[in-house]
């Protein structure tokens, strides 16, 4: 298995959020300027709530990177939460409790369950880790690995498909524009679609309701055979999808056709093959989205993630307090009325992730000039044994 592995730390308004990501090869060239472009995206979107007005979440390197390029050590990246400025002592590390507890668990929320797995009193407790805030840090992770991704020729994009059941036409959608700027304030490429989404969204704030949705992200340049069908472990598809719902919120995943090949003969769900021009195999169709077998089979990967509405209600929903076991309406915490084109971008970072450690896997770690070597050395053998 691959050494790449990251992990996140902090909490929503603690003082930062930190990351370590280990295992990428030495010799990338990075920018701090392309990881805040990625983080400042997932900060936009239409619906998002008060705290992206207080936040601009810049990343500080702290480790792994000099001169511009990594080393092949860990890399630590950090994310100052502005509004911890805001809070005074309710987030010390130490000293007596100040601020009054949350009591009132919000259906939906890890609230409920993890004051009782962690034996807590203060729903906070659970809360703070448990935000979406911490998607910053895998943000920042991502676009490091979006950059390695880059540098072998593949590229990480998505698009925002459905909020609250206002759907995208997807044939009116030119593939080929994903991941261009459009103006969109919902990473949306069909403006009708959009237009309907963002008018349901002021619906549904105004309502005090909130709005979920589906977004897709597409891979593009992969190579034939990342991933494997040797274990189940070592599955492309079944670690992409586990990636996508490990975002917080996501309730299902599906790959290429999904499940649409519920609903369809053979016939019409596999992907036929052909020979292209130079005499190398290729499909038409990629109702598979890149994977078969487990493993990529060089076609553009495409995997769809419906995310649930995000569960603080400004109409709160009935609920019961930790502290008196009574009745209550559940709490109201600042929150967002819809988050689905943030998620869009934390799902293009986790499909990133996952990507550069298969990539890692079959192509070595150690140095960015080796790694290039060994895949083009295999997509030499891949053209010689067809094309000779
Ligand atoms: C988020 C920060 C949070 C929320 C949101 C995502 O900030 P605050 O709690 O200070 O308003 O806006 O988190 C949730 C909706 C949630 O349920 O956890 C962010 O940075 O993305």
């Amino acid at each position: 298995m691959s050494e790449l592995r990251f992990m996140t730390a902090g909490e929503s308004h603690g003082p930062c959020l930190t990351a370590i990501l280990e295992g990428l090869p030495a010799g990338l060239k990075l920018s701090e300027e392309n990881i805040n472009r990625d983080l400042a995206r997932r900060q936009q979107g239409y619906g998002r709530g008060g705290r992206m007005k207080i936040e601009t979440d810049k990343v500080e390197v702290v480790s792994g990177v000099r001169f511009g390029e990594t080393l092949g050590g860990p890399i630590t990246l950090r994310v100052v939460n502005k509004d911890h400025g805001n809070w005074g002592g309710r987030m010390a590390p130490f000293g007596e409790p100040e601020g009054e507890k949350v009591t009132a668990a919000r259906p939906g929320h890890a609230d409920l369950t993890g004051v009782a797995k962690y034996a807590r009193e203060d729903v906070r407790d659970i809360l703070e880790r448990s935000s979406a805030r911490e998607t910053t840090m895998r943000v920042a992770v991502g676009a490091i690995c979006k950059e390695f991704l880059g540098a072998l020729g593949m590229e990480v994009v998505s698009q925002v498909l459905n909020i609250g059941g206002e759907a995208v036409d997807e044939s009116t959608v030119d593939r080929s524009k994903l991941g261009q700027a459009n103006g969109s304030e919902l990473n949306c490429y069909d403006q009708a679609a959009e237009e309907r989404m963002k008018a349901r969204i002021d619906e549904a704030k105004q309502e005090g309701d909130t709005l979920g949705g589906v977004f897709e992200v597409t891979v593009r340049g992969v190579p034939v055979g990342l991933g494997s069908h040797i274990q189940w472990d070592r599955r492309l598809d079944a670690r992409l999808a586990g990636a996508m719902m490990s975002i917080q919120a996501i309730k299902g995943v599906e790959i290429g056709a999904g499940f649409r090949c519920a609903d369809l003969p053979g016939s019409l769900i596999h992907d036929e093959v052909f020979l292209d021009k130079s005499g190398m195999p290729c499909r038409k169709t990629n109702r598979a989205g890149g994977l078969e077998g487990g493993m990529s089979n060089g076609e553009e990967i495409v995997i769809k993630a419906a995310m649930k509405p995000i569960p603080t209600l400004m109409q709160p929903l009935q609920s019961v307090d930790i502290e008196s076991h009574k009745a209550v309406m559940a709490c109201k915490e600042r929150s967002d009325t819809c988050a689905v084109s943030a998620a869009s971008v934390v799902g293009e970072a986790m499909a990133a992730i996952v990507l550069a450690q298969a990539v890692c896997e079959k192509f070595g770690s150690d140095a960015l000039v080796d790694v290039k070597a060994a895949l083009a050395a295999y997509n030499q053998r891949l053209r010689k044994a067809w094309v000779g």
